[in-house]
């Protein structure tokens, strides 16, 4: 190989980073519950807000007290977190897929105090 092409090869393989780079940083993360974090002080979070696809939700609460359970529509709806995917780290990052996602809350009844948010990515 020649040298010219080795330069070539090292150049786009940096222009490839970088490109990769800037689409990782165009993702945002945002609290879940805003300010008051994942709990039953979330007043309705998201309140109807949309997010981008690859955006990641933090949820921060105290590991034990809540957990974060991602689950269907049905679920979300009854407050049942069967077959979900289960979160209890007390700060758990959940990157977004495009279309609506549904997060509970399965400890107690607090799914039905409110511990719950369905998000919307485009
Ligand atoms: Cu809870």
């Amino acid at each position: 190989m020649s040298r010219g092409n080795k330069v070539a090869i090292v150049a786009l393989a940096m222009i490839l980073c970088i490109l990769f780079q800037t689409s990782i940083s165009n993702a945002d993360t945002f609290p879940a519950g805003g300010a008051n974090g994942w709990g039953f002080n979330m007043n309705g979070w998201p309140n109807g807000k949309t997010f981008k696809t690859g955006d990641v939700i933090e949820f921060k609460y105290t590991p034990g007290v809540h957990n974060v359970v991602k689950v269907s529509k049905a679920g979300y709806d009854s407050c049942d977190g069967s077959g979900g995917q289960v979160f209890n780290s007390g700060d758990d990052k959940v990157a977004l897929a495009q279309g609506l996602s549904y997060f509970i809350c399965t400890i107690g009844p607090h799914c039905s105090n409110g511990v719950k948010a369905a998000v919307t990515a485009n």
